[in-house]
């Protein structure tokens, strides 16, 4: 078996990448034999509360033969084969890490989403997938049912709840009577594992795609500025919902990688209260979370809460404000390591242990990229510089990226100039090779950590009749960062309407149309949208009214 040593080398180039990878089969059953001769700490593998008194703790060797009797639910009822690409919309539950490894056991293609998607979103994916069964939870099943039959690649249904729903298998009579047998399919390093879909300036998401490598061997180490963080006594808390690749990173990949214990709270909504009596009362050693909730947190008298073990707190998805950093420390003693990156890519830039935090940075570029800021020709920018924040590549593209945006073979070219993979974020590198984040290089908005693309706000918004048009652009917030404020013109019989009620009508509207984290915190209402002599909108000229600039 590959020891941590070995990935370090393949991160490092210094070890071709083994024919054939599974994370499940080649890390996650190893921590499970480790568990049995004693080489590891007795501490679970998954643990996971509801705040209601439920409990669930694994170990590795409970994880590997309940993932396998999973497996044997996805392939035998379910009837999928390896390549088939299976939806996953479930909220915090321990069944989606079952299902997660379930899906590597099989070579199944793993594609999570949030469960704020709507009936919408859910069939755009399935049918730009041409998913061949979908997992989900109670709540999603209405949305998943209202659409499944314009989805006709669509096989199957499976439900995880403890009711029984017509139409649907329910995973949890097929789980108790699954066999535990099950042999880890033997996957390709580059062999297609999981997909993830992500926003852009225009369009619908697009779906990138990773390999077990890039996730399973890549993102661990990627991960790897956070391994220093991380033993296999430790117990990580990732706040993440499971949809985003933040998840797999944080509670999958570089915390299994070392054995350590992934702790899950799963709130009804989040909630800090709830979430620092979390931290007083479990042995939590380290924290990861968006930026948002630290700038929630630190309005709270954190002097009044002690942590049971807190000693290591990450944060990443959004820009931290260095006063945030500073709050936190002041208040808890304990240091906050931003670390940047994006689906595509995984971890670039980190603060790292051991390195001076430059409050404000996200820390220095980290292996195995090559970060540098470059211009529109794709040449390097010197210090202090302003220009995009690119990875440098060298004869082939690295293991650890994307393999490309499914379907979209002009769209995974676009992210190549030159040398470079372009992340499409704008940023500064110092003389002591620290980064600065600026912006979006497009129109896509950061808010709370969640990458929203203007263009699918604008389309929810049209398909209300007080909408003629709109414009969307990310606007300054005290706790998000950015939000999301649309502008409207509005169509006749509406312009009299009382502006706060239709405010809250058609913010209600995008949440019922499209993932309700997308809505429109702000809205105004205009005579008419700035626009090019050849009748484009100009997102620019009203995103940077909103930043003063
Ligand atoms: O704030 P509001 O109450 O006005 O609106 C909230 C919800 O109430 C509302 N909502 C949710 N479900 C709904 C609904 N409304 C109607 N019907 C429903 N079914 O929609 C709004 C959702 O906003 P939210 O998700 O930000 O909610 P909340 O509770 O304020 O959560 C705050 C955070 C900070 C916990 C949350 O924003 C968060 O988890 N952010 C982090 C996102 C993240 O993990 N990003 C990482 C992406 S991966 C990456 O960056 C790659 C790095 C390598």
């Amino acid at each position: 078996p590959l020891t941590l040593d070995d990935f370090e080398a393949i991160n490092r180039c210094e070890r071709t990448l083994p024919k054939n990878f599974n994370f499940a089969g080649d890390v996650l059953d190893q921590w499970s034999q480790k568990e049995k001769t004693g080489e590891r700490p007795a501490s679970p593998a998954l643990w996971w509360v509801n705040g209601k008194g439920d409990e669930v703790k694994w170990s590795f060797g409970e994880l590997s033969s309940l993932s396998r009797k999973a497996a044997n639910v996805l392939t035998k009822p379910c009837g999928l084969q390896r390549g088939d690409r299976v939806a996953v919309i479930l909220p915090r539950i321990p069944e989606w890490w079952l299902l997660n490894v379930a899906c590597m056991r099989t070579g199944l293609v793993f594609m999570p989403g949030t469960t704020q998607l709507t009936a919408k979103d859910i069939l755009y994916r399935l049918r730009a997938s041409k998913a061949k069964c979908i997992v989900a939870s109670e709540e999603v099943a209405p949305a998943v049912e209202s659409i499944a039959p314009d989805c006709p690649n669509l096989m199957t249904k499976l439900l995880v709840s403890l009711h029984s729903r017509k139409g649907w298998l329910s995973f949890q009579e097929l789980f108790q009577s699954a066999s535990e047998e099950h042999s880890c399919v033997k996957t390709g390093s580059q062999e297609p594992m999981a997909i993830y879909f992500t926003s852009g300036t225009t369009g619908s998401p697009k779906m990138a795609q990773h390999s077990h490598s890039s996730l399973g061997i890549g993102y661990t180490l990627c991960g790897r500025y956070k391994m220093r963080y991380l033993k296999s006594s430790d117990i990580i808390w990732n706040m993440s919902d499971t949809g985003w690749i933040k998840a797999a990173i944080g509670s999958v990949f570089f915390s299994w990688i070392r054995g350590a214990c992934v702790f899950v709270h799963q709130m009804a909504q989040f909630d800090t209260d709830t979430f620092l009596d979390t931290l007083t009362t479990y042995p939590i050693t380290t924290l990861c979370s968006a930026p948002t909730v630290y700038r929630m947190l630190v309005q709270k008298d954190l002097k009044r809460y002690k942590f049971k073990k807190l000693r290591h707190c990450l944060t990443g998805g959004e820009p931290l404000n260095p006063e945030v950093l500073e709050q936190w420390k002041a208040q808890t003693g304990l240091e906050l390591y931003e670390g940047y990156g994006q689906t595509e890519v995984g971890i670039i830039c980190a603060n790292q242990k051991g390195q001076e935090i430059k409050p404000g940075s996200m820390g220095k570029g980290i292996l195995p990229y090559d970060v540098q800021i470059i211009d529109e020709n794709g040449s390097i920018l010197p210090p202090g510089k302003e220009g995009e924040i690119a990875l440098r590549l060298k004869s082939t593209r690295p293991f650890c990226f994307f393999s490309e945006y499914v379907d979209e073979p002009e769209k995974t070219a676009a992210t190549m100039r030159g040398n470079f993979y372009v992340t499409g974020d704008r940023g500064v590198m110092d003389s002591d090779g620290y980064f600065w984040f600026v912006g979006r290089a497009d129109d896509v908005i950061i808010s709370s950590g969640y990458r929203i693309g203007p263009f699918e706000v604008e389309s929810a918004l049209i398909e209300h009749p007080a909408v003629i048009e709109s414009a969307v652009v990310s606007s300054p917030d005290p706790t998000r960062g950015e939000v999301v404020k649309a502008f409207v013109v509005l169509s006749a019989p509406f312009k009299s309407s009382n502006p706060e009620k239709l405010t809250l009508e058609l913010q209600d509207h995008v949440k019922k149309s499209t993932a309700p984290y997308k809505y429109p915190r702000k809205v105004e209402f205009v005579q008419e949208l700035p626009k090019t002599i050849t009748g484009k909108i100009k997102r620019n000229a009203l995103r940077d009214q909103e930043w003063g600039r």
